[in-house]
């Protein structure tokens, strides 16, 4: 990754490489952070992130999950996420605000850790290629299942984030660029980090939040957008032979945007190549974050 000029931190300009926090940090040893990721994209009214505040709210909501108390109101976090892309010159970019629970306590009991919050923004590429965004991504079904409700699966917490990288990790490691996680159920529940959408006889399908998946703002943007185009989309919970069946499917996310995928468990999804409905989500997705879509023009915030 390219360091960028300046590090957002508790309401500071902080230069790249002084953005530190110490070893003694509660986080580092007990994964107490909440997260987001959001993208910045370039559009002909300039730089647009893409539903920001939306972005700002589950960060928040993440660190009331978890009884951090964030002392920066989501309009401060807006403006502080536009002002880190500023300041660093990027016309389009990954954000990544975290907040962190840092020294003033050990153990378990975080009771009196300081909280704090840094804006991180950098030039992100295709997340899982630009081979994936064209031809597709091979899948496997983790043999890792995404973590039950004994935290929040729908925070974005680090610690959680342990779960997702077991899996990647397998995935990668038997030669896959994704893995999909099933829940303790043993239903589908979404990627390491994506949400997931399969199509089949004309009907598009996606897991319902309840079986433990993110409640992904990508994965409600092509919701809306698919509706909007007079598809039927249905909140359903799908089993491995769902996936096996399908026409088409593909994932969404702020670092996936729309992903096909061409192949799961080695068995090719449709005819192996990614389907028409993947093709017209990433179309509408990729009109709506440059700007070029009429509607849910709301969800464009200028920097
Ligand atoms: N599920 C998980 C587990 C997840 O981490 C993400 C985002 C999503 C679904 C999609 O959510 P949304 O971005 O609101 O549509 N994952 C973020 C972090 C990726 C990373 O490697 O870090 C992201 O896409 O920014």
């Amino acid at each position: 990754m390219e360091p960028t000029k300046y590090i957002w931190f508790d309401g500071e300009m902080v230069p790249w490489a002084d953005a530190n926090i110490h070893v003694l940090s509660h986080a580092l040893h007990y994964g107490t952070g909440v997260f987001e990721g959001i993208r910045a994209y370039e559009t002909p009214d300039g730089t647009a992130v893409f539903r920001l505040t939306d972005h700002m709210k589950r960060l928040r909501q993440s660190a009331k999950a978890y009884s951090m108390k964030l002392e920066w109101s989501v309009e401060e976090l807006v403006e502080a996420a536009k002002e880190t892309l500023r300041v660093n010159g990027l016309e389009s970019g990954y954000v990544r605000p975290i907040t962190f629970l840092e020294l003033g306590a050990l153990g378990l009991n975080p009771s009196g850790a300081r909280v704090r919050t840094a804006i991180i923004t950098w030039r992100w590429g295709a997340y899982l290629g630009e081979e994936g965004v064209k031809n597709g991504i091979r899948v496997a079904v983790s043999s890792w299942r995404r973590f039950p409700n004994t935290a929040f699966p729908n925070a974005k917490a680090t610690g959680t984030y342990i779960n997702s990288i077991l899996a990647k990790m397998e995935a990668v490691e038997n030669g896959f660029d994704e893995a999909i996680m099933l829940n303790q159920d043993g239903v589908i529940s979404e990627g390491s980090g994506e949400n997931l959408f399969v199509v089949r006889n004309g009907l598009v399908y996606t897991p319902p939040i309840a079986v433990g998946c993110l409640d992904g703002l990508t994965r409600d943007a092509i919701i809306r957008l698919l509706e909007d185009e007079g598809h039927t989309i249905v909140e359903k919970t799908l089993d491995r032979s769902d996936l096996y069946y399908a026409d088409e499917a593909f994932f969404t996310g702020t670092a996936a945007e729309v992903t096909p995928v061409r192949e799961v468990d080695n068995r090719a999804i449709g005819d192996g190549t990614p389907g028409p409905v993947t093709r017209q989500a990433q179309g509408l997705y990729a009109d709506l974050v440059s700007g070029k879509l009429d509607s849910h023009r709301d969800w464009l915030e200028y920097v």
